[in-house]
């Protein structure tokens, strides 16, 4: 990929360079040091998710689109082209029993082979595998029985033993643990229950590892929810000990919560651990990153860079960013390529917010110039920005328009079929 991405930028340079040079003197009049931008750009990575990279579905149906990773060295292949591309996608997470890395060693080294790192491992206890003892139907971790939370206990240790293998350094918990119906549990046994399972799996934690506790508000059970909202989750991160935190998951809110204002608090708190991007219009839709409520998403990185910054923590390496989503009408890669590319132009227009006039117009009180201030950031294209740190790091100007022209899709199929399926949603 190394000459295609050289010869694409070459011709696409003129463009770029007229486009970069205009924002640079715009930013450059307002005393801000675009060399510090461009550093900050470049070493911000955002992990794939394994299920990511093959088409997802609904309960309704799912439409491959051909190509799709037929097994765990394919899907590494897959992110590490994504990461040749774009230089921001430089990790990867694994879902256990989904993508279980039968040769670790083997494994490690095609990542490395790509640049890429192993981000957080992920349980599954949602699901009932076929040589499974013991079903989840009625909970796994919460379970009425102890032979369940035992089972479920026990899949979790061992996907830490897999991440271990692969250099990870987190698990992340997410329970679909929860009641369908009024009366069917008890609530605080059920928290009493998951929490003693949790703290089963936080013992088996290496020092240097954190766990992730997610929580969504439903689905798929629809009257409560064991770890439903963000105030449970920091109350089990708390109780477990400082190796636990809460993962916020943007599709995982009542409709209209301010997402932002939950990150500046659980960040405040110290226990906010990680990411996962996506965007939704109605509820856990998955949908690409930016694709529907951008402005939020640029609202959540002002909390994030202000709240890191005042607590003197690293953008890139502190906290965990990760991508989780997955739906039936996009080419996955090409989805993934834009949900980066979201993320990227947020954090980069919330790094260029006038922080000293903010913070005086908030003690002033002055709601307008506060909105004028936090737009005037939003609405800077930012693009070329975004662009420049990606080429100084190697990779292509215009991701997407090099997978069309290298007829990479084409390629994959040609190379797996059309038929194959990948595994994961
Ligand atoms: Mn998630």
């Amino acid at each position: 990929m190394r000459e295609e991405i050289l010869r694409h930028n070459e011709s696409n340079h003129l463009n770029q360079q007229h486009r970069f040079d205009y924002l640079k003197s715009i930013l450059e009049a307002k005393q801000i040091d675009v060399e510090s931008l461009l550093e900050k750009l470049g070493d911000f990575q955002i992990a794939i998710p394994s299920w990511a990279l093959g088409t997802g579905g609904t309960r309704f149906g799912r439409f491959p689109g051909g190509g799709e990773p037929r097994n765990l060295l394919e899907k590494i292949e897959d992110v590490g082209m994504l990461h040749a591309l774009n230089r921001s996608s430089g990790a990867i997470s694994l879902h256990i029993p989904w993508d279980i890395p039968d040769n670790a060693q083997e494994i490690r080294e095609l990542a490395a082979s790509f640049d890429l790192k192993f981000d957080a491992v992920n349980s599954n206890t949602f699901q009932d595998q076929v040589d499974q003892e013991y079903s989840y139907k009625f909970g796994s971790l919460q379970h009425v029985d102890s032979k369940v939370r035992r089972q479920a206990v026990d899949h979790n240790i061992e996907v830490i033993r897999h991440g271990v293998a692969l250099g990870s350094k987190s698990l992340t918990v997410w329970l679909s643990d929860g009641s369908c119906f009024p009366g069917q549990l008890n609530f605080r046994k059920a928290f009493e229950n998951t929490l003693e399972s949790l703290t089963d799996i936080y013992e088996a934690l290496p020092p240097d590892w954190k766990m992730f506790v997610e929580y969504k508000a439903y689905e798929p059970n629809f009257y409560s929810m064991t770890v439903g909202d963000w105030g449970q989750s920091l109350l089990y991160a708390t109780k477990l000990g400082k190796k636990a935190f809460t993962l916020v998951d943007l599709g995982h809110h009542l409709p209209n919560a301010n997402i932002e204002q939950i990150v500046a608090l659980v960040l405040m708190e110290r226990k906010l651990g990680g990411f996962h991007f996506n965007d939704s219009k109605y509820g856990d839709d998955d949908l690409t990153v930016g694709s529907i409520k951008p402005y939020q998403l640029f609202l959540i990185f002002n909390e994030l860079v202000t709240g890191m910054d005042e607590m003197g923590l690293n953008h890139a390496t502190d906290l965990g960013w990760m991508i989780d989503a997955s739906h039936n009408v996009k080419d996955p890669l090409e989805d993934l390529l834009q949900s980066v590319e979201a993320i990227k132009i947020a954090y980069a227009q919330s790094l260029i917010i006038d922080r000293t006039a903010l913070t005086k117009a908030q003690e002033e009180n002055d709601v307008v110039l506060c909105q004028e201030i936090m737009q005037e950031a939003y609405r800077t294209d930012v693009r070329p920005l975004v662009a420049e740190a990606r080429k100084r790091q190697g990779g292509a100007l215009d991701p997407i328009q090099l997978f069309r022209e290298e007829n990479v899709r084409q390629q994959l199929i040609n190379a797996r079929g059309s038929k194959v399926l990948a595994t994961g949603l």
